[in-house]
């Protein structure tokens, strides 16, 4: 009998490597997909990938990709210089809500109002995730971090950041998305988003950022199902998911 092939690990990570992710953490999974999305476009070896620090940059140990790891916060920056001098190339930055929408806000901003025609991977876990847990510009009102052992509060802290909203209000984006990966129908979601957001950048589009709302079980103190509860419960509230901008 002939053996039919159902499932294969993409060949976008490295044969001989084990996920060093926490149990629950959906790093992994968003990887996996940005995978699957290159060699179903048959672009892994034309991507390169600008890591943020944190969580989000051990990435670098597993994919099967040029990549570079970017000073915190300035994956944009870098990402805009790759683009521009090899414009052939599918270039991607990979960033937390830390990198992203704290140290980096300058960065990310700038790009998408100049319209980089490069993609933008975010993961909005709502903390920092490798640095043990301090407050991000996404942590949610009443969510404990150690810089706010009592929660966040609007008083002192301000209020969570709504990134797609955000650059929403500028003119020059392509494509802004919200997804998670918190169901199976949302996995497959958050795939189809990448693609069309890579497809984008291959037609010559301009910036495009898909969000994806994660959870951190470890610095959030919770095991990986009421992680995935709370992310449904709290966060999702707060970062709908959906489309924010899709000019086509
Ligand atoms: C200039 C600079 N400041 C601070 C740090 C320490 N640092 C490393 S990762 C990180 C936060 C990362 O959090 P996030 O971007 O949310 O990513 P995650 O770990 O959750 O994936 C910080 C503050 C650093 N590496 N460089
Ligand atoms: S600390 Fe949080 S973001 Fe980092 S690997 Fe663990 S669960 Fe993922």
């Amino acid at each position: 009998m002939s053996e039919q092939l159902i499932y294969k690990r993409t060949d976008y990570i490295q044969a001989d490597k084990v996920a060093g992710f926490c149990p629950g953490c959906m790093h992994g999974t968003v990887m996996k997909l940005i995978g699957e999305v290159l060699e179903e476009m048959n672009l892994v070896d034309k991507s390169v990938c600008t890591l943020g620090i944190g969580c989000c940059g051990l990435q670098m140990d597993y994919m099967a990709c040029d990549n570079i790891t970017s000073p915190h916060g300035r994956a944009c920056a870098v990402a805009t210089g790759i683009k521009r001098s090899n414009p052939e190339s599918l270039v991607y930055t990979y960033q937390g809500d830390g990198d992203l929408a704290s140290i980096g806000l300058a960065e990310t901003m700038s790009a998408a109002n100049r319209g980089e025609n490069f993609t933008t991977i975010f993961i909005n876990n709502g903390i920092y995730g490798m640095t043990g847990g301090q407050m991000a510009p996404t942590t949610l009102i009443g969510m404990k971090a150690t810089t706010a052992p009592a929660g966040r509060n609007a008083e002192e802290h301000g209020y969570p950041m709504h990134v797609c909203e955000l650059l929403d209000k500028l003119t020059a984006p392509h494509f802004l998305v919200r997804t998670s990966c918190n169901t199976p129908a949302n996995v497959m979601k958050t795939k189809n988003y990448i693609k069309k957001a890579f497809q984008y950048q291959m037609e010559g589009k301009g910036y495009s950022l898909v969000e994806i709302v994660t959870s951190c079980p470890t610095n959030w103190g919770l095991d990986s199902l009421k992680a995935l509860e709370y992310l449904e419960e709290k966060m999702l509230p707060e970062y709908p998911l959906g489309v924010v901008r899709d000019l086509g």
